[in-house]
């Protein structure tokens, strides 16, 4: 096997990230599907474990904090090119701890030696959206405007920080050090958006990450993606999703040019940019 590239997960805590991994693994395990897998023996009880979660409709618990766990996966395309996926921390914290700290381990940073892409996750519900300020002062009232002050001397800079700062603030710190060239960006739980394309989306939920994401000589690609296939909690979509005869058809990707069930395409979009 020759060529390799070689991709790090990042999201914040709760961004979809492990929802993602569970349907990403039944997808792959599909024998008729031409990407091929291969992991380590000791990662696979812990892909059996949230693949057996998602296929019966399970909240998968937040990943133990504390623990430092991650997993790798060699995704194969056609026996001989390789797509080296690190997700450095199942435990999600990892990545709101770089922030805080404004560094990063030497363990991570070995980890990440190689890295020349980036499969990053926002999910929408836990983007965090401080109003701006034409949200709180109408033009006209701009003289007896009164914005009500906060204490915000005991929360860290995480807590404070709008999440489209956080994303784009660590992406820049994974491209300094890395020579990143692609980033499939993931917009997780697509099955809450409506009347948006994945980009329109991010352009206008993130639009300093956006920007970025024009104006960083890296190249990029936005999905929607729901893993899931709809809420746990809502009746309405439980019902929908138990009725479909095959787990996969309750997977939905989303891009620019329409909609499918092989939630493996951002990685298959990654393996092709090296090919040209
Ligand atoms: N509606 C909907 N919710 C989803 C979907 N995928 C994930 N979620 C929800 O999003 C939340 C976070 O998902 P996880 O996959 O656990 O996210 P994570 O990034 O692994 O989170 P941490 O381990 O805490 O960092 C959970 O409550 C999921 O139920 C989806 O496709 N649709
Ligand atoms: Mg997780």
């Amino acid at each position: 096997m020759s060529e390799q590239i070689s991709t790090i997960l990042v999201g914040l805590p709760g961004s979809g990230k492990t929802s993602f991994i569970a349907a990403l693994w039944h997808i792959l395990n599909e024998k008729k599907h031409s990407l091929k897998l291969n992991i380590r023996q000791s990662d696979r009880k812990y892909l059996e474990e949230i693949h057996a979660k998602w296929a019966v409709f399970e909240e998968i618990e937040r990943s133990n904090t504390g623990t430092f766990y991650s997993i790798e996966l060699d995704i194969i395309k056609d026996d001989s090119k390789v797509l080296k996926l690190n997700f450095p921390d199942v435990s999600g914290e990892l990545y709101k701890d770089i922030y805080d700290s404004r560094t990063i381990s030497s363990n991570l940073s070995k980890k990440m030696m190689n890295t020349n892409s980036i499969l990053l996750f926002i999910h929408p519900n836990s983007l965090k959206v401080d109003r701006y300020i034409g949200d709180v002062v109408k033009p006209n009232e701009i003289d007896e405007a009164h914005v009500e002050e906060q204490d915000l001397s005991n929360l860290t800079n995480f807590e404070i920080s709008q999440s489209q700062a956080i994303i784009t603030d660590l992406i820049i710190a994974l491209k300094n050090r890395n020579k990143i060239k692609n980033i499939a960006v993931i917009v997780s739980a697509w099955d809450t958006i409506k009347d948006f394309t994945p980009e329109k989306y991010i352009k206008e939920s993130c639009p300093l990450f956006h920007m970025f994401l024009k104006n960083s000589g890296i190249k990029y690609k936005i999905w929607g993606v729901s893993a899931q296939g709809g809420d746990y909690k809502n009746n309405q979509d439980m019902r929908q999703i138990q009725e479909y005869e095959d787990l996969t058809e309750r997977i939905r990707i989303v891009d620019c040019e329409g909609e499918n069930n092989d939630i493996s395409l951002p990685l298959n979009w990654l393996i092709e940019q090296n090919e040209n």
